[in-house]
């Protein structure tokens, strides 16, 4: 199974290392396409790789993948970007968030039939949220 993670990148990397252990579970159920959201390495200033390629690149991923999981407690254009294309695409999408004082999801997320959004507070409840999301779609 091919899955596509998505977490925010120039939205801000203040998550990162979060990023990285949430890879490490879902590279349990299958094959991640995109490990690079949880490099260290990739500052807000991105890879240093050409845009147009980047798009491409993600894009090609994103059409392979059959799941989609996005961590969107950091609000990020491409994480939306790559979510509004997954639903139209026809992909089964988690999207995973934690409460964070006087912020809100957005409403194209938290409105959306198309995907499934789950609130967490730490890594043993995304294990769990996310066997069971990936139990269901097998
Ligand atoms: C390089 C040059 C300019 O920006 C970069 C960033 N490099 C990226 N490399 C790989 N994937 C990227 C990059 N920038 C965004 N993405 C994709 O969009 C990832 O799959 C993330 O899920 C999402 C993050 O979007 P932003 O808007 O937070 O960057």
């Amino acid at each position: 199974m091919n899955i596509y993670f998505a977490g925010s990148i120039r939205g801000g990397r203040g998550d990162q290392a979060l990023y990285a252990e949430i890879l490490k579970i879902i590279a349990k159920y299958g094959n991640v396409l995109t490990e690079h959201v949880g490099d260290k390495k990739i500052s807000v200033m991105g890879e240093g790789d050409v845009t147009r390629r980047i798009h491409k690149r993600d894009m090609d991923w994103l059409r392979d993948a059959e799941v989609v999981i996005a961590e969107v407690t950091t609000p990020s254009l491409g994480v939306g970007y790559e979510i509004a294309k997954a639903e139209e695409w026809g992909k089964k999408i988690l999207c995973l968030y934690r409460k964070i004082e006087d912020r809100s999801i957005s409403a194209m997320i938290s409105g959306s039939d198309k995907l499934t959004l789950i609130e967490y507070k730490n890594l043993d409840d995304v294990k769990i949220i996310i066997d069971k999301f990936l139990k269901i779609k097998l």
